[in-house]
């Protein structure tokens, strides 16, 4: 009983001992990896965050400005409806052989020449609204651009 009692001392000992290196070694190294990759996470968490957080919009803000093109093709504005910003601008161009123009339906925001094959023809769009426009020598051509 006693050698029994003394044995089991001894092996739970052991085992206690195997155990507390086996955990307190990688416990350490976890530990020492986790608080650098922590300190890590919280330095370029705090600032990366920050520096992210301002960098992503800083990113899409500094697009500024869209350039539109639009093609005149087989007596069609192509695309027939265009939805752009404030500040956008929309390149108008002539593919057909035969003149077209860009010609508000009322004012005279648009107003282009006759545009021959290849011919362009450009505005800066400045205030929100819908802007209606067709072809004077093919009234049937229309397109309109909206501005948000
Ligand atoms: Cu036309």
């Amino acid at each position: 009983m006693r050698k029994g009692v003394i044995f089991l001392g001894v092996a739970v000992f052991v085992i206690l001992l195997v155990g507390i290196f086996i955990f307190s070694k990688p416990g350490g190294e976890n530990f020492n990896t986790q608080n650098p990759e922590d300190d890590g996470l919280n330095e370029s968490g705090l600032v990366g965050e920050d520096e992210g957080m301002n960098s992503t919009p800083d990113l899409t803000i500094p697009e500024g400005p869209q350039i539109y093109e639009l093609d005149i093709e087989n007596f069609v504005f192509e695309p027939f409806e265009l939805k752009i910003n404030v500040g956008d601008t929309v390149i108008w161009t002539n593919r057909d052989s035969v003149v077209h123009t860009v010609t508000s339906d009322s004012g005279t925001l648009l107003d282009s020449p006759y545009l021959s094959k290849d011919g362009q023809y450009s505005h800066t769009f400045t205030e929100e609204g819908t802007f209606s426009y067709h072809c004077k020598p093919h009234p049937n051509m229309k397109g309109r651009i909206i501005v948000e």
